[in-house]
């Protein structure tokens, strides 16, 4: 366990989430809504057992998952497409790789000073998110 990303972490910036959206093929009124919200992560990481709890006033996200183990993702909630999902370490970034019918589609956190980053991935969009401790 290179890095520990356990804690709970609220969104203070959320670069292009909308070009993210969009190739997700997520619908207009939806993306209105989604883009306005401030999610929030609790995330647990107890050895290569990880959990990914997104939560906001809209929806909530639930992830949990092994390092190095494939697993099936449902997307329930977001764009609710199913896909394989393989999370792993990059050095001390964790990183996402979602195959399915969406290209290029993942996702990666690492730590910088205090902040916890994500970078979301979906065909040739790139959504930049940062997440201070609460
Ligand atoms: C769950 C809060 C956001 C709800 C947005 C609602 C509708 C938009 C539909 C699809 C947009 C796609 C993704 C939403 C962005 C964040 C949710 C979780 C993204 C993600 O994959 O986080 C990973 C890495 O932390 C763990 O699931």
């Amino acid at each position: 366990m290179p890095v520990d990303f356990s804690g709970t972490w609220n969104l203070v910036s959320n670069d292009n989430f909308e070009g993210y959206m969009v190739a997700l093929g997520i619908d207009f009124a939806t993306r209105k809504l989604a883009k306005v919200l401030k999610p929030q992560k609790v995330i647990k990481q107890d050895g290569d057992m990880v959990s990914i709890h997104t939560t906001s006033t809209f929806r909530d996200y639930m992830l949990q998952f092994k390092i190095g183990e494939e697993f099936e993702e449902d997307n329930k909630g977001l764009d609710n497409r199913k896909c394989k999902s393989l999370v792993t370490w990059d050095n001390d970034k964790l990183v996402c790789v979602q195959t399915g019918e969406k290209k290029n589609r993942g996702w990666t956190h690492w730590l910088e000073g205090d902040d916890l980053h994500l970078e979301l991935r979906c065909e040739n969009q790139v959504c930049r998110q940062v997440f201070k401790r609460a």
